[in-house]
């Protein structure tokens, strides 16, 4: 399977370029919502299952990436996740942290 688009008049991307980290970046690149940030680490699962699941709902997103040697203890992330784990999402009010809960948020918020 490749890496839809998720607008309309713009091409399906080809193979060379399934990347599930690139397929994001040009998400975020046709249209970013400010209201919807993902912090998130590139080699950790609990995130990529989210970054996959906005990807496959066809959600733009904002990614935020952490490295886990202590940015995940700065002050700005813990008044976002006090329990300074990743990942977590943040739309408008909403924060979610339990990789499950925004899984099934996003599954419930956004038909496919
Ligand atoms: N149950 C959580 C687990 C999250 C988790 O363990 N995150 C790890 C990386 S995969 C983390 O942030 N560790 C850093 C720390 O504990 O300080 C979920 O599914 O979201």
């Amino acid at each position: 399977m490749g890496c839809r688009s998720p607008f309309p008049n713009t091409p399906t991307l080809p193979n060379y370029v399934k990347s599930r980290h690139l397929a994001a970046k040009l998400v975020v690149s046709f249209e970013k919502n400010p209201m919807l940030k993902l912090y998130y680490n590139p080699i950790s699962l609990n995130s990529r299952r989210v970054w996959v699941a906005l990807l496959e709902k066809q959600v733009a997103f904002e990614p935020i990436a952490l490295n886990l040697d202590g940015d995940q203890f700065a002050p700005d992330f813990l008044a976002i996740n006090p329990f300074h784990r990743i990942q977590a999402l943040v739309d408008g009010d909403l924060t979610l942290v339990e990789s499950l809960a925004i899984l099934h948020c996003i599954d419930a918020k956004y038909q496919t």
